[in-house]
């Protein structure tokens, strides 16, 4: 078992208070517009990073760096309940370098990819889902293996790890209006990782 999910680890009342954790990460490091390397042309998805390393993708590629691809500042700290919850499920001795914020709108789609950047694989991928409900696919480690459908509700926490670390993966849709945690509505995910070997 190399996916283990965690329906509802955070209830309503750890879900508002990540969602202001947030709120103050959003402050000091704003959500900027990915662009796919070569064609530049936009993601759907509006992102930012907290921790000492942040995923940016650019005309020139996709990497891991230490400051905003925008205001030039470094990111801010991870946020502590969120640096609990990898040192509780990850089982990993190290902490993790990097926190992608993803903000889904209503028809944001993100399609099918690896998460392959990372310099190690050895850790575990750590995903919080906040507001709408997301439905999920996720298949094997190559492009044509069969994938399954699954839906990330709001507080759900899910590790992916071991063989299921270089799974594709991608969210086919986002599900208006389930979820009241986010006053404008949509959905963040939020996903931990370790970048550099330990
Ligand atoms: C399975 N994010 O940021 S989270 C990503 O909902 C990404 O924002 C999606 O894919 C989102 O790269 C999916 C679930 C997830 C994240 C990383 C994984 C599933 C994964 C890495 C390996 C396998
Ligand atoms: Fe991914």
């Amino acid at each position: 078992m190399t996916v283990q999910i965690l329906p509802e680890r955070f209830k309503t009342e750890d879900q508002r208070a990540l969602v202001a954790d947030l709120g103050a990460v959003l402050e000091r490091a704003p959500l900027f517009v990915p662009r796919m390397p070569r064609s530049g042309k936009p993601f759907s998805v509006r992102m930012t990073n907290c921790g000492p390393l942040g995923w940016v993708s650019d005309i020139d590629g996709y990497r891991y760096q230490p400051h905003h691809p925008e205001t030039g500042a470094p990111w801010p700290e991870i946020p502590q309940r969120l640096l609990d919850l990898w040192h509780e499920v990850a089982g990993v001795p190290v902490g993790p370098e990097a926190c992608l914020v993803n903000l889904y709108g209503p028809g944001t789609k993100l399609g099918l990819h690896q998460d392959r950047d990372e310099r190690t694989f050895e850790a575990p991928v750590v995903s919080v889902s906040l507001g709408d409900t997301a439905v999920f696919r996720i298949g094997g480690t190559t492009r044509k293996a069969a994938t399954r459908s699954m839906r990330l509700a709001s507080g759900d926490v899910i590790v992916f790890g071991g063989d299921d670390r270089l799974a594709y993966h991608g969210i086919d849709r986002i599900l208006s209006g389930s979820s009241s945690l986010l006053p404008e509505g949509g959905r963040i995910n939020l996903t931990l990782r370790r970048v550099t070997p330990f």
